[in-house]
């Protein structure tokens, strides 16, 4: 494993540690972190494929401002110089992959060209050799109380429209 890997997987560690112990999260700020496994009623983040291996770490950090938010996911401990595809859904995570409902949208629509980074949160990311990855985007818009409640991870990168193949991996936030 390289430096790089060892250090940012201490960091995240330390980050999943104060997540557990933190109950309230400044206003605006909002951070998840899980351990992916089986699913569970109580579990945080689930795997439903081989491809987000057990074990593997999500964390999951929202920064709102009055007009706009950042979302960023940090996986840890996926395969290793691979392409997925990330969004946020509408629902929590379930038994079956298909339970965390459409992606989340700012302005719900059903024509196919809704489905885009403006209007959605696209998380696609690349992993380096250690299995790590960071994936960041803005929109210049804000959660409301028509809440989402998850964000899934997919097999490759999202195509025009919003496709992104099967879902491997869900995450269970709550953005508000
Ligand atoms: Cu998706």
């Amino acid at each position: 494993m390289t430096r790089f890997g060892r250090i940012t997987i201490a960091m995240f560690t330390l980050l999943a540690l104060s997540v557990s112990t933190v109950r309230a999260a400044p206003p605006g700020v909002g951070l998840v972190a899980g351990s992916i496994g089986a699913y569970a009623t109580t579990a945080r983040a689930v795997t439903y494929d081989r491809r987000v291996p057990a074990g593997a770490v999500a964390t999951v950090l929202r920064l709102s401002g009055p007009h706009r938010t950042l979302v960023s996911l940090t996986p840890v401990g996926l395969l290793p110089h691979r392409e997925y595809g990330a969004h946020v859904h509408t629902m929590p995570c379930g038994a079956h992959p298909a339970e965390a409902g459409p992606h989340y949208q700012n302005v719900p629509s059903s024509d196919p060209a809704s489905a885009n980074p403006d209007n959605e949160i696209w998380l696609d990311f690349t992993t380096d050799a250690t299995g790590t990855a960071i994936a960041l985007t803005t929109v210049d818009w804000t959660f409301t109380e028509r809440q989402a409640h998850s964000v899934v991870i997919h097999e490759h990168h999202t195509h025009r429209g919003g496709a992104a193949g099967a879902r491997l991996a869900c995450l269970n936030v709550d953005f508000r």
